[in-house]
């Protein structure tokens, strides 16, 4: 069902360095979109260089692993219709010299290489990225919000 698509959405450790959590959770949630998922932890180098594999190549990918490993990051999964492509426009461009005033990295950051925050780019990325991060699956607990939300 379309209101039960999902995404991957991680605060980098910048974020939460800088006291970022709550403002961006609160984003996600204000916009009426239902978190399923939410852990605090220090990652592994297997899981952040499986993670960004596609950038593998890039001559920034040691540094963006680097960056990962550097501090503890939220994992979390949220929930809605259109969620995915939503929760990109919610975070703004990846470069935050381009991301505009509204979105997270255009009011929270300056450099592409500490932009605070990741969400997944495609309903078919979000489902691996979440199978990676929540290995052990995502529970599903009942929630007033949707009568709310929904016509
Ligand atoms: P997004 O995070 O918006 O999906 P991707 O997947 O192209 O963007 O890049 C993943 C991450 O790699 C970015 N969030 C950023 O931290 C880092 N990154 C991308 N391009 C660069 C770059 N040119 N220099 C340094 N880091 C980069």
């Amino acid at each position: 069902m379309a209101n039960t698509e999902q995404t991957y959405i991680m605060i980098k450790p910048d974020g939460v360095q800088r006291g970022l959590v709550g403002e961006i959770i609160k984003r996600f949630e204000q916009k009426g979109f239902t978190l399923r998922a939410l852990e605090l932890k220090m990652v592994d180098r297997a899981l952040a260089e499986k993670h960004y594999e596609d950038l593998s190549s890039k001559p920034f990918f040691a540094g963006l692993v680097d960056y990962i490993l550097s501090g503890p990051v939220v994992a979390m999964v949220w929930e809605g219709k259109g969620v995915v492509l939503t929760g990109r426009k919610i975070i703004g461009a990846t470069n935050p010299a381009q991301s505009e005033p509204g979105t997270i990295r255009g009011d929270y950051a300056i450099d592409i290489g500490r932009n605070i925050i990741h969400g997944s780019d495609a309903v078919e990325s979000a489902q691996k990225e979440i199978a990676l991060w929540f290995p052990s699956g995502v529970a599903h607990y009942a929630t007033a919000l949707a009568p709310w939300i929904y016509e």
